[in-house]
């Protein structure tokens, strides 16, 4: 259980745009042993959601949205390392290639997804965000991925998800490579659209789908 004024204190930083106060906090909360994936989700998390719902209400504009993510993504990136780092070694169970899908630059949630898959024993090639479908499959081909996990935060460019359906089918690949998606507007409705093998809503989620795609295997 992480202290409440402590999760309050560090939603609050990333409200306010402050990295510095945002890493302060994030490096206090390791110091006291915190959980790091707990106190992103329950901590930094709910800042920018908030910071999303003003935006959205017309009550901060870009540059607060900008200020907010600049400030988690460095306090997340701490704990990230702290995250990967807690991961005890262990044979490499599942090759995943992620990114976040063309013309998409939200990559906040992706980043905390690569970083529990590493912790949790997978090889992640993160190929980072803006990435072309094709250019996503062709990774995974070329790498011999078991999955390949895709992040959209845009209504308009959750299409590239379907994209990257659309290419592994024409290589006859569809359910040899399985897929997973998510971000904020993909849902499970989607995914079954789509036909992709999977869909998370949390990064947590993400793993055990990946462990239950290699155990059937
Ligand atoms: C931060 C942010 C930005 C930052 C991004 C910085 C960065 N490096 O990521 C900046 C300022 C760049 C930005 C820009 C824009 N943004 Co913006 N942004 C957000 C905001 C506030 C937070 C997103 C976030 O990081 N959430 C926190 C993370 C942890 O959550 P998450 O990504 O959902 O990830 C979790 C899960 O979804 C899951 N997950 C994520 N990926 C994956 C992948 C897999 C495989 C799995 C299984 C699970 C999984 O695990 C994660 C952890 O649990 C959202 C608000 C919101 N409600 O989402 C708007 C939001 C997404 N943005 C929005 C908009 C409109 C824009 C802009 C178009 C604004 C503009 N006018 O220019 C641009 C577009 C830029 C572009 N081409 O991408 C809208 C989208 C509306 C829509 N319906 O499409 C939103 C919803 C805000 C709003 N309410 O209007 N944005």
């Amino acid at each position: 259980m992480i202290d409440e004024k402590l999760l309050e204190e560090a939603k609050q930083s990333i409200i306010d745009g402050d990295t510095d106060v945002a890493l302060e906090l994030a490096r206090k909360g390791l110091e006291i042993g915190v959980d790091p994936a707990e106190f992103i989700e329950k901590g930094f998390v709910p800042g920018i959601m908030e910071i999303g719902d003003l935006f959205e209400a017309g009550e901060v504009f870009l540059p607060e949205v900008m200020m907010a993510a600049d400030a988690i993504k460095e306090a997340v990136a701490i704990l990230n390392d702290a995250i990967e780092k807690s991961g005890k070694k262990r044979e490499v169970t599942a090759k995943v290639v992620l990114a976040t899908v063309e013309a998409d630059l939200h990559d906040i949630g992706k980043g905390i997804v690569a970083s529990l898959m590493v912790a949790n024993g997978f090889e992640v090639i993160d190929l980072g965000r803006d990435v072309p479908s094709q250019k996503i499959v062709d990774t995974a081909i070329e790498q011999g991925a078991d999955v390949i996990g895709s992040s959209a935060l845009l209504t308009t460019t959750m299409t590239h998800q379907k994209e990257i359906e659309e290419l592994l089918a024409e290589k006859g690949l569809k359910g040899k490579i399985k897929t997973i998606v998510g971000g904020a507007p993909v849902t499970l409705r989607w995914q079954t659209k789509i036909g992709a093998d999977g869909f998370g809503e949390t990064a947590a989620e993400s793993v055990r789908l990946v462990n239950e795609f290699v155990k059937k295997k």
